[in-house]
């Protein structure tokens, strides 16, 4: 198996990225952000709970994002390995990514890390509020907020898969086929 986590902060690609990748690799896509909003969708007491967290750019409890993604591996047992978008976002879900990982016998082989400037971010994630109807996508102060969250709690990520030199960080401006390029480059000396 092989499996990388796409790495950034909210509105630096990954999601975007993310959809290039299984395309080319085939591998299975696990996005935290997009299994929420099915759940809030769907009007699940899941989503309900989740709701209330997103709409205030808030990060969901870990024990609910950690479920959620157990359940995935656990129903997705024959994939040439997952890609991780969004997740792990705390390093106590990064502990419980492991974990997971180790009882299917596999881990993550590189965590690729898109940087990109505050200004960029509010101004690509505002753009998408005009058209993707997300609750956290429309209002500056909402966005700005899961900024905050992310240099508080979700940064350390990185600190943790570094102790293992698994971080690798590429520019997430650009092209988005630059980006692409790039990203597959350091995937392709992994392989
Ligand atoms: P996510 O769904 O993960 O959303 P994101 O971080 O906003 O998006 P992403 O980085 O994927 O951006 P995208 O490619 O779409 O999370 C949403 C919320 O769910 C979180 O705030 C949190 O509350 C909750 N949540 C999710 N996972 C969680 C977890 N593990 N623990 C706790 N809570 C969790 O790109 C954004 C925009 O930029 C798009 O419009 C795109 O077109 C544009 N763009 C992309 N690349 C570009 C480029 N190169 N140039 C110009 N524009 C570009």
């Amino acid at each position: 198996m092989f499996n990388i986590i796409l790495f950034g902060p909210p509105g630096s690609g990954k999601g975007t990225q993310s959809t290039k990748l299984i395309g080319k690799y085939g591998l299975k896509h696990l996005s935290t952000g997009d299994l929420l909003r099915s759940e809030i969708a769907q009007q699940t007491p899941l989503g309900l709970e989740a709701k209330n967290f997103i709409d205030k750019g808030q990060l969901v409890p870990d024990e609910v994002v950690i479920g959620m993604i157990s359940t995935a591996l656990e129903t997705n047992p024959d994939v040439p390995g997952f890609l991780f978008d969004g997740f792990p976002r705390t390093a106590t879900q990064a502990e419980a990514l492991d974990k997971l990982l180790q009882l299917k016998k596999t881990s993550i082989a590189v965590m690729l890390a898109l940087d990109v400037s505050e200004e960029e971010l509010v101004t690509r994630l505002l753009k998408r509020g005009e058209s993707s109807g997300r609750s956290d996508d429309t209002n500056e102060s909402v966005i700005r907020s899961r900024i905050e969250e992310y240099e508080t709690k979700t940064r350390a990520v990185a600190d943790y898969y570094n102790q293992f030199s698994k971080v690798v960080h590429l520019k997430g401006e650009g092209s988005i086929d630059e980006i692409f390029n790039s990203i597959c480059e350091e995937i392709d000396k992994r392989k």
